[in-house]
C-alpha cells in the first residue's frame, strides 16, 4: 500500500486551522489536524515544502517508522512547529489504519478503559457575580467539573474573559494585542472569587483554575495554599514551565494539584516534572506533542507515577484534535480529565464528526477511524484569516508571560 497524495487545507470557519489529509492507492484517506495558534502558516509550510514531499509512496501503514523517520531524518528535532507537522501525519496515519481496519480507533489503542471522558467546560465572568452564574449555567448543561476564570478589578484585559459576556476565544484578528498584568491584584482576588464560589455550589463539582504561567514558583505556593480549603480539582500552569525546578519550591508548600504541559511537544518536557512526582496532569495533546503515537509514550511514562492525563482541548485544537484525543483518552489507563471548549457551529459543519458530549462526558464514536472528516467545499468558503493571542506587559511596562 502506499500513500499516493497529500493536501494541507486551511481554513477559518470564526478562527484558523491546519488539516493535513493523506491519501492512499487502497482508497482510504485520513485527516491529521496541525493547527499551531498564531503561528499556523509556519507548520504548513513545514508540512508543504518538507514533509509531504518524503510521504509520498511510503507505506501508510508503517506509522512508528514514518514517526521515527520525520523525527529522526530532520536532524533539527522537537519544537512546536516539527512536533505539530508530525503529529498531522500521525494522526492521519492512524486513522487511516483504523479505517482500513474497519475499527473506531480506540479499539486499536486496547479499547475502552471507561465509559466516557469526563470533561472541563470553561465558565468565565467579567466579575464574581457574573462568573458565579456562569458556573451555575455550566453544571445546569451537565457538567461535573468546570474551569473558572474571572475578570480581575483594576485590569481591563485578563485571560479568559471575552469582552461584553460573548464566548471566549484567545486569539484575535490582526497584530497581537498588549494587555496589562498585575500579580498583586490577581492574588487577592482569587482566593475569594473560589471562596464565594464553593459557598454557592458546594463541594460536589470539580473546580478548576488557569494560572497560564503568570506566576513566580513562591507566588504560586502562596496561592496555592490559599485555595487549599477550596479543594480545587487543579491549579494549572502556576509558573512557566521552562524552569522545570520552580515546581518542586510550589510542591513543598501546597497540597493542591497541578496540571502542566499544553505547550510542551515532547516526552523530554513531561521527563523531570513527572519523574520528580512535580505535577499531578499532564496537558500534552495530540496535535502539538507529535500525534497519537508521542502521546502514548508520554502517558506510558506519566503512568508510572501515577500522574494522569487532562489533555488540552481549547477552541484552537480542531475537532479533528478533539476527536482523535477523545479515541486516545477512553483507551489509556490514566485519563484523568478532558478539556471541553465546543467550537462554533461554522466549525462544527466544516467538521463533521461523530463525537459527543452527554452528561458531562465526552464519548468517542463507532465510525471506523477517528470520526472526523472535512468539507473541502466548505472549508474553502472561509479563507486564512491572521489572529494571534495577546501579549502581557507589567503595569510598569515590563513583557510579561501572557
Ligand atoms: O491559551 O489554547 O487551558 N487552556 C488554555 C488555552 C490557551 C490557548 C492557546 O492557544 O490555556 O486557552
Ligand atoms: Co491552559
Amino acid at each position: 500500500m502506499k500513500i499516493v497524495d497529500a493536501k494541507v487545507i486551511v481554513t477559518c470557519p470564526g478562527r484558523n486551522f491546519v488539516t493535513l489529509r493523506i491519501v492512499t492507492d487502497a482508497g482510504v484517506h485520513g485527516l491529521g489536524d496541525g493547527t499551531l495558534n498564531g503561528r499556523e502558516k509556519a507548520v504548513v509550510a513545514y508540512l508543504e515544502d518538507h514533509v509531504i514531499p518524503c510521504l509520498i509512496g511510503r507505506d501508510p501503514q508503517r506509522i512508528e517508522d514514518i514517526w521515527q523517520y520525520l523525527y529522526k531524518g530532520a536532524y533539527w528535532r522537537r519544537g512546536p512547529v516539527t512536533m505539530t507537522a508530525i503529529a498531522a501525519v500521525d494522526t492521519a496515519l492512524w486513522d487511516i489504519k483504523a479505517k482500513l481496519a474497519g475499527l473506531p480507533l480506540y479499539q486499536l489503542l486496547g479499547g475502552k478503559s471507561r465509559d466516557g471522558l469526563m470533561a472541563y467546560s470553561h465558565a468565565n465572568g467579567r466579575d464574581v457575580a457574573e462568573t458565579l452564574d456562569a458556573v451555575e449555567a455550566h453544571l445546569a448543561v451537565g457538567y461535573r467539573a468546570v474551569r473558572v476564570q474571572s475578570g480581575v478589578p483594576g485590569l481591563d484585559k485578563v485571560y479568559g474573559i471575552a469582552p461584553g459576556g460573548k464566548a471566549y476565544e484567545p486569539a484575535q484578528k490582526g497584530l497581537p494585542q498588549e494587555t496589562i498584568w498585575s500579580t498583586e491584584k490577581y492574588l487577592d482576588h482569587v482566593p475569594r472569587l473560589f471562596e464565594k464560589l464553593r459557598a454557592r455550589v458546594g463541594f460536589g463539582p470539580h473546580l478548576l483554575h488557569d494560572v497560564h504561567h503568570r506566576l513566580t514558583p513562591i507566588e504560586a505556593a502562596r496561592l496555592g495554599k490559599a485555595l487549599e480549603p477550596c479543594r480545587l480539582f487543579w491549579m494549572e500552569d502556576p509558573t512557566p514551565a521552562e524552569d522545570q525546578e520552580g515546581f518542586r519550591l510550589i510542591r513543598n508548600h501546597t497540597v493542591t494539584p497541578i496540571a502542566v504541559g499544553e505547550v510542551f511537544n515532547s516526552v523530554w518536557d513531561c521527563k523531570h516534572l513527572i519523574e520528580n512526582r512535580l505535577i499531578d496532569y499532564i496537558r500534552a495533546t495530540v496535535v502539538h506533542a507529535g500525534g497519537i503515537s508521542h502521546l502514548r509514550k508520554i502517558a506510558a511514562l506519566a503512568e508510572l507515577h501515577q500522574v494522569r492525563t487532562g489533555c488540552h482541548g481549547a477552541t484552537d485544537l480542531s475537532p479533528v484534535c478533539m476527536g482523535a484525543a477523545l479515541h486516545f483518552g477512553i483507551a489509556v489507563a490514566n485519563f484523568g480529565i478532558q478539556e471541553h471548549m465546543p467550537h462554533t457551529a461554522e466549525t462544527d459543519a466544516v467538521f463533521p464528526h461523530d463525537y459527543r458530549f452527554e452528561n458531562g462526558f465526552l464519548l468517542p464514536g463507532e465510525t471506523p477511524g477517528h470520526g472526523v472528516e472535512i468539507d473541502e467545499a466548505l472549508a474553502a468558503r472561509y479563507p486564512y484569516d491572521p489572529a494571534y493571542l495577546p501579549t502581557a506587559r507589567l503595569e510598569d511596562g515590563t513583557v510579561w508571560s501572557w
